[in-house]
């Protein structure tokens, strides 16, 4: 090994090191000394992430966050200057809203015109020139730096890891100024241990004690869970839980699927009755756990905020009120508060057999509602989305699956039995999430049923040629479907809500909401030879989810089946 590397290479080699697998990368003229570095070190045999070409910066931070949900380890994305930075913002507030560590990097224009090795050369040099890059996703992420010495390398790169990975986690930033990337760097100690470790934080034992209390004292207790349970262990447990002491779970705008939508305990998505009653909430990593404007918990009721970061301190305005804070990883808390409330439980079976009876009752009634409204959907001449979402649920089970939605399915009339089978599109609505953190899930698991289901809207909004080209490129049999309404829904029913008798909701059509004519999608994803078909026959669905399915299964290549579905 050469005692120096370029810092470039010294860059990669490092993030090695902190144990990323993937350089999502986006380049341009700040990345000859990466780029040169990357072959410098490979000539040198020292071991380095993938380093992949994403031709689109917004594909590469979805499939960092994608990546991220089937590892739980942070990814590196690599832009060019300010431009490619910019087009990461979006992902960046993503990954921000849902706690997703990422670390992000893009180059800096050369400070000097001349005189020095990596000045600038290209109009772009003056052109991408900024006061301050890092303002363009610095409200987004937890730290930021740009680089200033060469030899800094190791000890940024796992400063930015340790930061990124602490809890709460999040994604971080640094600016590389092409010389610096270009100066030699000392090659010795690059495969060495991280310097840093993360924060892991836990609640007070006086605090779990006190959860557990009024959560094992209470006569109507409730839990809302919106970011799902923290691991398999911690899936298992909450399950657990809410059976042994018959606590109803509901999973209001849930982003990760906590409980088995056929729980006993389960009561759909619905807060407001349960919340109205409630004397104990249990708020698991919710940012919006129910909508004050329609929803309140009665006076007296205690609200118990657990998670990551029980207050949201990243926004300004959250005032759900937070009578006891846990904070901690969400699993750890579950298995936590399980054990604390378990000594208490014998002394109150019979209450506790009564009140999972009464409550399963409930819940098994909202179960069935939703189950009857999906049917339904299937009659009409255009199907609903909730339709689509049954025959996906019957077309998976048994299978190893990962399902995604951005106004796509909705959860509640799927069936879905496991942890990190359901992902929802971040709080931050941040669209075009859906296709490419599907890529970044199939990459950490190639061998899953990766299926990504989106709107019309949110599928144009992915960059689609981008997303098909990796796809082919890198080989992830990803089966996306595209639930089209020719229109931006969402905002239409918005326009409702607000204006129920306004003069926009009369109207034939309603302004800025029409996506018509939309694009054959199907041709699209054929652009880049991937297996497609399009349905608007409600009973013909099945048979077509089932044949993608077969294909991506079998040839192991990208399938998309274009929908048509009711506004
Ligand atoms: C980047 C971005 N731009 C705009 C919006 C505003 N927005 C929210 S929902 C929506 C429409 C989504 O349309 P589609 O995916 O077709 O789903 P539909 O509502 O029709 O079911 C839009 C434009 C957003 N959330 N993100
Ligand atoms: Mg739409």
């Amino acid at each position: 090994m050469p005692n120096t590397i370029t810092a470039g290479g010294a860059l990669l080699a490092r993030l090695k090191s902190a144990g990323v697998d993937y350089i999502f990368a986006n380049s341009g003229t700040d990345f000859p000394p990466i780029i040169e570095g990357l072959a410098e070190a490979a000539a040198n045999d020292i071991p380095l992430p993938h380093a992949v070409v994403i031709p689109h910066e917004h594909a590469a931070m979805g499939m960092a966050h994608g990546y991220y949900l089937g590892t739980g380890r942070p990814q590196a994305v690599m832009a060019h200057t300010n431009v490619g930075l910019a087009n990461c913002a979006i992902g960046a507030i993503n990954a921000a809203t849902e706690h997703v560590p990422v670390l992000l990097f893009s180059g800096r224009t050369p400070t000097v015109e001349q005189g020095r090795f990596g000045a600038r050369t290209v109009p772009i040099g003056w052109g991408q020139e900024m006061r301050d890059q890092a303002a363009l996703v610095r409200e987004a992420v937890k730290w930021d730096y740009e680089l200033r010495f060469p030899e800094q390398v190791p000890a940024v790169v796992d400063r930015a890891h340790a930061i990124a990975t602490s809890t709460p986690r999040g994604p971080v930033y640094v600016s590389l100024p092409r010389e610096i990337l270009c100066e030699p760097c000392p090659a010795d100690g690059l495969a060495a241990a991280p310097t840093m470790v993360p924060v892991e934080i836990a609640p007070s034992v006086a605090a779990l004690a006190q959860a557990a209390t009024l959560l094992a004292g209470a006569e109507r207790p409730l839990i809302i869970a919106q970011r799902g349970a923290g691991s398999a262990e911690g899936f298992a447990t909450l399950a657990a839980l809410a059976t042994e002491w018959a606590i109803p779970v509901c999973q209001y705008w849930a982003v990760q699927l906590a409980v088995t939508t056929d729980h006993a305990m389960h009561v759909g998505m619905d807060p407001g009755p349960f919340l109205a009653e409630a004397d104990v909430v249990l708020v698991l990593d919710s940012l919006a756990p129910w909508s004050p404007a329609i929803h309140a918990p009665p006076p007296g009721c205690m609200v118990i905020q657990a998670g990551p970061d029980p207050l949201y301190a990243r926004f300004l305005v959250r005032n759900f009120p937070c009578d006891l804070a846990l904070a901690g990883d969400t699993a750890d808390l579950i298995i936590a508060l399980q054990q604390a409330m378990e000594p208490s439980r014998p002394e109150r079976a019979a209450a506790l057999q009564a009140r999972r009876e009464r409550i399963g009752v409930r819940a098994a009634i909202i179960r069935t509602k939703a189950l009857d409204t999906a049917r339904a959907g299937g009659s009409g001449e255009r199907m609903t989305k909730a339709w689509v979402s049954r025959c996906l649920s019957d077309a998976v089970a048994g299978r190893l699956v990962s399902i995604l939605s951005e106004l796509g399915c909705p959860l509640e009339p799927m069936t879905l039995g496991e942890a990190n089978t359901w992902f929802q599109e971040p709080h931050s609505g941040g669209l075009g999430w859906s296709f490419p953190t599907a890529l970044g899930l199939q990459l950490a698991h190639p061998d899953r049923l990766v299926i990504a289901t989106m709107g019309d809207g949110s599928y144009m909004f992915a960059n689609p040629v981008t997303c098909h080209q990796i796809a082919e490129a890198m080989h992830l049999p990803v089966l996306i479907l595209v639930l089209n309404n020719r229109e931006w829904g969402a905002v239409r029913q918005s326009v409702i809500g607000l204006y129920p008798e306004g003069h926009a909701a009369r109207a034939n059509t309603m302004p800025l909401t029409s996506l018509d004519p939309t694009p054959d999608f199907a041709m699209v994803a054929r652009a880049s030879r991937a297996w497609a078909a399009s349905v608007s026959d409600p009973a013909e669905l099945p048979g077509a989810l089932a044949a993608a399915i077969n294909h991506v299964t079998t040839t192991k290549t990208q399938a998309l089946i274009e929908i048509a579905v009711s506004p």
